[in-house]
């Protein structure tokens, strides 16, 4: 109950505390106070920088009623909580979103004219947020925005670290890493909120001792404790009143108050130890789809999970005196296996804390965790020794062994006629005996859970009969696909205004959180004149793109030439390679017929390497390489440019992915969970040239093969090459033009100044397997780009594609994805957006 009292003065709200005033002399009055009492600036001289903390101060004061009143909801409703546990967030910038969610852009665009200040640049200053490493941390982002608009009472929990991804300079071509201090400014969309201050243990050991009722107890002593404080980032609701929140755990240390540690008079000691303390959320790991085997790492794991747990009790615990009701009032969501170490601190806490039974904990558990998989790497599989779970989370390794043990009880009670069912225990077990005694955490992650799902059908597929069969034999229904998607709001809305306007002109209504009405777009692709001027919003994307690649990197862009984009992180499996393959080739062919006919590309990349991954550093350096051989051959005369542009982000992805005409989706068949650029990109009117991979598969589906551009070999297929014993050498010796750009790169033609620089890459395609079979998809690949150039040509038929890509694109919303989290998974009901 609100404090009765009555305070008549225009901001005070009986309900609430504060009243929103949005007219644009009230957004202006926020903006000034801010500038002057938040941040002690003098508000007579309005800097874009100034005034977008103001902004952002004046944006977060509105967004916080809503969330306070998203949270009363939530009480009142007695709401069943979505915790979604992720390391890895890529919100991007708030700014505009917020602005766009609270339906204040238009206010506050006016609002800073009065100053003399322009929207568009103040929102420039902000810095791109960047806590992940990409697809994985997007759809993190993506889904915490359906479910604000969605009115699914979720959470977001993870880690605010202080050095996001790192920042990504190109110098002589070559990847060099700076760190990212995204917050040394201040974030202004932050609440600390000092009053939740957790403390973590690690280390210690475990003591078993029998209380005066006669149970068996355990506790875990001796630990060394960190703390944890939570950072809430505000997530608004697309213009539904309804906000809610990213909880980020800052590790902070105890030893500010440990007096025993001042008063041996080691005062630096004492702070060194802090320090230590808190490199635990220091630094993002950049490393993408590998694992690290790190104490660091499991120890970041741990530190979030164990402060979001607790978090997420305190909660239950407020309203229910036991856990009977648990699973009917939480489900948690693990993104990916790195927030697994939740599982046993759970048991921990029910069994060691709560004293519950193992039986009843375990029961308890298996119906709240939910665990989905993003890749079917090897190497991303995590592994930890169990020797360094054994020292830093000691009582957790006690009761992993328990869990396994059961696990193979069970198993052993299985009377299915399994012909080896020692062996099949062995490749089910939690626990790997070699090399070394190490945890399975996918493993844990499907024993322990009751969901388990892959990302697109075909990624589902695979998991069911290929990384994990024999887990879907044991627990058939436990398995499920549910196929990623990309929040239209600001893939569409805010990264492409101009088509956002178009497309409104023709559906009317909410359409951008009903996804699907964008079939409505359909007929209007015979339209000639819708076509112009669908044709004209790319257009002019393309200029803004063209801009900023002439600010960034000083190259002119052809603006007549097909923008043809790969951007993602640079793998192996992604296939940059073939990329510079075709473009290589398209060199070629033009140096061969310099006065021939050509469709004119400007081929662009974008992307980062993990530090420590050479090839994929490599590729880079060879792209460029390419790129300055290309870019400065005057026979090209803009037919032919190479452009990469360093530093890819969220933000960046906001400017490129509108101006795309060609999107290269072009990973070996099998390898890409699902990918989320590939839906980016059609939403946006962008044409696919793409392998049957991931969510290409279903974007086929709905767009249709004669408006994609599919080729190489399938999954199956690529499976049976290799076990036909795939032989690279064959292709290209049969194929006299690939021959000729692969000697090109042999023979320094990209690297005249540092011979063999590029020969680790064709010793890779040729001499050791080429395993992600490069060349093998090489003749197709090429002949299809000759389709696309040919389509290119006719502009009326092309820009007919480009609409009906966009019209079909209504199933790739994240609203749709998290609807089917909500009712297959969650069991929660997602709202209509009440718009
Ligand atoms: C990924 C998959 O590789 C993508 O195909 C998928 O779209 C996303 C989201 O499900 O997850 N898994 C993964 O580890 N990453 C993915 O992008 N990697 C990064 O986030 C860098």
């Amino acid at each position: 109950t609100a404090p009765s009292f009555d305070l008549s003065c225009k901001t005070f709200d009986a309900d609430i505390g504060l009243r929103e005033d949005n007219t644009v002399e009230g957004l202006k009055r926020d903006i000034i106070r801010h500038v002057v009492s938040t941040q002690g600036n003098d508000y007579a001289r309005p800097s874009d920088y100034n005034y977008y903390h103001g902004l952002a101060l004046a944006v977060r004061d509105r967004m916080i009623i809503q969330w306070i009143k998203t949270q009363r909801s939530y009480y009142k409703d007695k709401a069943k909580r979505v915790y979604y546990l992720s390391m890895e967030y890529l919100p991007g910038k708030s700014l505009m979103n917020s602005l766009h969610c609270l339906g204040l852009t238009e206010t506050a665009q006016q609002a800073l004219k009065d100053f003399g200040l322009d929207l568009e640049d103040v929102a420039e200053v902000e810095w791109d947020a960047g806590l992940g490493n990409g697809g994985l941390g997007r759809l993190a982002s993506c889904y915490l925005d359906s479910m604000a608009t969605q009115c699914i009472s979720g959470y977001g929990y993870g880690i605010r670290y202080d050095y996001g991804m790192f920042h990504q300079m190109i110098e002589n071509g070559a990847q060099v890493e700076s760190p990212d201090n995204w917050t040394k400014r201040g974030n202004p969309w932050e609440f600390d909120r000092a009053r939740y201050m957790k403390p973590v243990n690690f280390f210690g050991h475990v003591q078993t001792w029998v209380d005066d009722q006669g149970r068996l107890r355990h506790s875990w002593v001796d630990t060394q404790k960190v703390l944890a404080m939570a950072c809430d980032l505000l997530v608004p609701g697309f213009r539904n009143g309804q906000t809610i929140n990213m909880r980020l755990w800052a590790a902070k240390s105890t030893m500010d108050f440990n007096l025993e540690y001042f008063n041996t008079g080691n005062y630096i000691g004492a702070l060194e130890a802090k320090i230590r303390d808190e490199t635990i959320s220091k630094v993002l790991y950049p490393s993408d789809q590998k694992l690290t085997g790190k104490v660091l790492r499991l120890s970041q794991q741990y530190f979030f999970v164990a402060a979001s747990l607790e978090d997420i009790l305190r909660r239950y615990k407020k309203k229910h005196d036991t856990f009977d009701m648990f699973p009917e009032m939480v489900v948690i969501q693990l993104n990916d296996t790195h927030p697994t170490i939740a599982i046993p601190e759970l048991m921990r806490i029910l069994v060691d804390e709560e004293l519950l039974d193992w039986d009843t904990a375990w029961d308890i558990c298996t119906r709240v965790f939910a665990y989905t998989n993003h890749t079917i790497l090897p190497e991303a599989l995590e592994t930890w020794p169990c020797s360094l779970i054994q020292r830093v989370l000691p009582r957790h390794m006690e009761i992993i062994y328990e869990i396994n043990h059961r696990f193979m009880q069970w198993l052993d009670t299985l009377a299915d006629g399994h012909p080896d069912p020692d062996s099949r225990k062995s490749r089910l077990s939690i626990i790997q005996e070699h090399p070394e005694k190490s945890v399975r955490m996918a493993n844990l992650a499907i024993v322990g859970s009751f969901s388990v799902n892959g990302v697109a059908a075909m990624h589902t597929e695979i998991i069911k009969s290929v990384v994990f069969p024999e887990f879907h034999e044991v627990f058939p229904g436990r398995f499920r696909n549910i196929t990623n998607g990309v929040t239209p709001r600001r893939w569409l809305n805010q990264a492409n205004p101009g088509l956002t306007e178009l497309i409104s002109e023709k559906i009317p209504g909410n359409w951008l959180c009903y996804l699907d009405k964008l079939e409505q777009l359909s007929p209007h692709a015979d339209d000639p004149e819708f076509r112009v001027r669908w044709r004209k919003v790319k257009r002019a994307n393309k200029e803004l793109l063209a801009n900023y690649v002439r600010r960034k990197i000083g190259i002119e862009c052809n603006l007549d030439a097909m923008f043809d984009v790969q951007v993602k992180r640079i793998h192996e499996y992604k296939r940059q390679l073939l990329n510079v393959l075709h473009v290589i080739t398209l060199y070629n062919r033009i140096k061969a017929n310099p006065g021939g006919e050509f469709t004119p590309r400007a081929v662009f990349f974008g992307g980062k390497a993990a530090p420590s991954y050479f090839m994929a550093k490599l590729i880079i350096r060879l792209i460029n390489a390419v790129a300055d051989v290309v870019n400065n051959d005057a026979d090209m005369a803009g037919r032919l440019q190479v452009i990469f542009l360093p530093n890819y982000c969220v933000s960046q992805a906001e400017r490129i992915i509108p101006a795309t005409e060609l999107s290269e989706q072009i990973s070996t068949a099998g390898y890409e969970a699902s990918g989320t650029g590939n839906m980016k990109f059609a939403l946006n009117g962008a044409l696919t040239i793409g392998t049957l991979d991931g969510a290409n598969v279903e974007m086929l589906e709905e767009i249709g093969a004669e408006n994609m551009f599919i080729f190489g070999r399938t999954a199956d297929e690529i499976r049976d090459l290799r076990r036909s014993g795939y032989n690279p050498w064959h292709y290209c010796e049969r194929d006299p033009e690939l021959k000729k750009v692969l000697s090109m790169i042999s023979r320094n033609v990209f690297s005249p100044r540092d011979p063999d620089l590029f020969a680790p890459i064709t010793d890779s395609l040729l001499h050791n397997g080429d395993y992600y079979c490069v060349l093998a998809d090489y003749r197709a690949y090429v002949d299809c780009q000759e389709q696309v150039d040919l389509v290119y040509r006719d502009q009326e038929e092309w820009t007919r594609r480009s609409i009906l890509n966009t019209a079909r694109m209504g199933k790739f919303s994240s609203d749709r994805s998290v609807a089917e989290y909500a009712r297959d998974i969650w069991g929660v009901e997602p709202l209509a957006c009440p718009i």
